[in-house]
């Protein structure tokens, strides 16, 4: 039988073999696993519990808020107010930096989080995700500053995600390769089942919305036909997976060997910079797939070299296999330098995206 590796146990043994994980990521990472729980409970409960439908509340996107996201909000928010490690969160569903409240102390991390990503998939059953980053306190303010939450994700000391799917998983990389832990409900741990994953060098899938393709830019479209083995040298044809859950396509691909792409696109004059958000989405996911021996592109770059100036802010996203996220990277490089010219004043910072408050 193999041993049985609870979170707590896989941190401290890391910790013996890489001075940098420090004992906070274990208080951490297990404040996040417990929120997991609670999360997980409800959403496998939606439909009994009436938690089910749109609230009346909508998030700085203008998205109807499902209720589960503001449930998973708050447990997020309550279980790390008052722990004393963090200086201040951000979540995707808040429009600004949320500080901790002043009757608590205040710690040297930040806890970055999407709350239920995918929520518009609660109501049909099907996977949703949360999504957290941990990035290290630079500022020398006493409590939280903007400097602290706006770092690259080349910062990042920590990031992982949560799965509500047929099992309830959590995976997570403190830079020391990525392991995942799948929930055992009748005993509440999440155990070690997934040691030190790695993107398998054989991708089968790929992954995008199709029904966006007549606005994709010229680049990402041959791009899609080479997945296929239409354009190009004809290569093996891959899958298309798509479930429109990003935690659950990338967890896939992450396992079995893929690419996801959801690009910058004219769909509407004025938004080449799609639709996943940096601090929120990006920066976790880019950070995982690297150290799964994977990488991540807004089109141009590295997303995890990408310096933030607003903390809403969007980027396309293409993660997964290194060689298919760098093909992708020259058919745009070769097709997209009109939609390159209208993306980077966003990725610089010199405009702001539509809706990014
Ligand atoms: P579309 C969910 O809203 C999300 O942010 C990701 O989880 C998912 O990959 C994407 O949007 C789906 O977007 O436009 O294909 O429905």
């Amino acid at each position: 039988m193999a041993s049985i590796v609870t979170i707590e146990r896989h941190i401290l043994e890391q910790q013996k073999r890489y001075p940098g994980a420090t004992g906070v990521f274990t208080q951490l990472l297990y404040d996040m696993a417990l929120a997991a729980k609670i999360i997980a409970r409800e959403t496998t409960r939606a439909g009994l519990v009436g938690i089910l439908g749109a609230s009346d509340d909508h998030n700085v996107y203008g998205e109807q808020q499902q209720k589960l996201d503001i449930f998973a909000d708050e447990t997020i928010f309550k279980i790390n107010d008052h722990t004393g490690r963090l200086c201040a969160m951000a979540s995707e569903e808040h429009e600004d930096i949320i500080q901790i409240p002043p009757h608590f102390d205040t710690g040297k991390y930040v806890l970055l989080y999407d709350p239920l990503d995918g929520s518009s998939n609660i109501d049909v059953n099907v996977s949703v995700g949360t999504i957290f980053a941990i990035h290290r306190k630079v500022s020398t303010s006493e409590r939280g500053a903007p400097e602290d939450i706006l770092q690259p994700g080349r910062n990042l000391a920590a990031a992982g995600y949560v799965i509500y799917g047929s099992s309830t998983m959590m995976v997570y990389s403190t830079g020391q390769g990525v392991h995942g832990f799948t929930l055992d409900p009748s005993v509440g741990e999440f155990l070690l089942s997934h040691q030190n994953i790695r993107i398998p060098n054989e991708a089968m899938y790929y992954s995008a919305n199709a029904g966006n393709e007549k606005y994709w830019t010229p680049g990402v479209r041959r791009y899609g036909k080479w997945l296929q083995g239409i354009e190009g040298e004809g290569r093996k044809p891959l899958g298309h997976r798509y479930i429109g859950s990003l935690v659950s396509d990338f967890h896939r691909n992450l396992l079995r060997g893929g690419v996801f792409f959801y690009p910058g696109d004219l769909q509407e004059a004025g938004k080449p910079y799609g639709k996943m958000r940096l601090m929120f989405e990006a920066q976790a996911i880019g950070f995982l797939a690297e150290q799964a021996g994977g990488y991540c592109s807004d089109g141009i770059g590295n997303v995890l070299d990408i310096q933030p100036h607003s903390l809403h802010q969007r980027v396309p996203l293409i993660v997964g296999n290194r060689d298919l996220v760098e093909k992708a990277e020259a058919y745009i490089r070769e097709y997209d330098q009109e939609w390159v010219e209208a993306y980077r004043p966003f990725r610089e910072g010199q405009m702001e995206a539509a809706g990014n408050d």
